[in-house]
């Protein structure tokens, strides 16, 4: 393909519910949606891909402004002067561009639902995957009080979430987790994810979680604290999963050999894109790891490719794809996701088997750029 133009829409869309982390309140989230037009011979196709960036750098050092600047200053030129790429030369073509992950990832995504389209082929056959649905779990943020922790799981399970994460922070942890288990019992697959809030000085507290038979406990530590992060994995049973921290293969493969993680959270943006996601599930499965997919509250289009990449076979616990609903009453695309006995279907249309809704952009849309060579 040649890389015709870009427009970056910069949405904003109100969350039905705050989602608070151990990082942040958010009330409303600010996607930025990527509409890339490229020439395939005489036809002309549009791809679509989603920016995860958050607004502030408080979860990844990458925030929604500096990605915009990146994909208009030096991603796009670069492109434009590639001549024909295909979406697997995106990477390469960006090599020289220093981290800028998500960025990257966003780009990389609008090109291979462009080229994808164009052939007529959905992400699913492209990844060769053979399930056509995949269990759907459900993260929550912390609540102000153990009642409404209570209510909210409550509600979320009576609607058929095959899993719950909670978040936890030093002061809102063992209380919680307790409270949750204690209600509604073992069978409830239940994991807890710490965003880094933890050090290793807190290891015999965290220990502390290994009473209540939980799958896994996320990132309770620095992202760059791999060294730590083993040394924690040792002294707790509760198995480590990884999510800031695994930013590429290569740190995969260090975590591994480490022994910082038995399992990972492949989040495609945090990573670079949906192919170097895919290199980290197959590297994670050579090595026996678990992995799952990870959700940054994206709109239906980074959705919809999310349960695709979770239908490949290493993801072998519920990702945090929950229906569109749980973070907004009205999605960007025609089709909601929908969440239905606690799975979620894996699209079959061509690109990433969704349609962008024209009128939902254009009442989201703060600003739009128009990128072109
Ligand atoms: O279901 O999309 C979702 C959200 C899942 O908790 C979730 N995401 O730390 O994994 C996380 C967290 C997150 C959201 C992180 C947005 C960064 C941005």
């Amino acid at each position: 393909m040649k890389l015709l133009g870009i427009r970056l829409h910069r949405l904003e869309m109100p969350l039905v519910a705050p989602f608070t982390t151990s990082f942040s309140t958010q009330t409303v989230r600010h996607p930025m949606v990527i509409e890339l037009s490229a020439a395939f011979g005489d036809d002309v196709v549009t791809g679509w891909g989603e920016c995860v960036a958050l607004d502030a750098p408080v979860y990844s050092a990458e925030y929604a402004d500096g990605a915009a600047e990146v994909i208009r200053r030096w991603i796009a030129p670069r492109l434009f002067d590639a001549g024909a790429f295909t979406a697997e030369t995106v990477a390469e073509h960006l090599r020289p561009i220093v981290g800028n992950r998500m960025a990257k990832a966003a780009v990389e995504m609008a090109a291979l639902d462009a080229q994808l389209r164009h052939r007529g082929e959905s992400f699913a056959d492209y990844l060769g995957v053979t399930r056509d649905s995949v269990p759907s779990g459900v993260s929550v943020g912390i609540q102000p009080s153990i009642a409404a922790l209570i209510d909210t799981v409550g509600a979320y399970l009576d609607e058929g979430y095959a899993r719950i994460k909670l978040k936890i922070k030093p002061g809102h942890d063992i209380d919680e987790v307790r409270a949750v288990r204690e209600h509604f019992g073992d069978e409830t697959l239940l994991q807890v994810d710490a965003n880094t809030a933890y050090t290793l000085a807190d290891a015999a507290h965290l220990r502390r979680l290994d009473e209540f038979r939980l799958l896994l406990i996320e990132q309770p530590l620095g992202e760059e604290d791999l060294r730590q992060h083993a040394e924690l994995a040792r002294r707790m049973a509760t198995p480590m999963c990884l999510d800031e921290s695994i930013v590429s293969t290569e740190v995969a493969a260090d975590a591994i050999a480490l022994g910082a993680a038995s399992i990972i959270n492949i989040k495609p943006g945090r990573v670079g894109g949906f192919l170097e996601a895919r290199r980290i599930h197959d590297l994670a499965r050579a090595n026996g790891l678990a992995v799952w997919c990870g959700g940054m509250l994206e709109t239906g289009i980074g959705r919809a490719a999310n349960i695709a990449l979770a239908a490949l076979p290493g993801f072998t616990l519920p990702g945090d794809i929950s229906g569109s609903g749980r973070f907004y009453a009205r999605d960007v695309t025609t089709e909601p996701v929908v969440m239905h006995d606690g799975v979620v279907d894996v699209p079959t249309g061509p690109g990433f088997g969704v349609e962008v809704d024209a009128g939902a952009l254009a009442d989201f849309t703060l600003d739009t750029t128009e990128i072109t060579r």
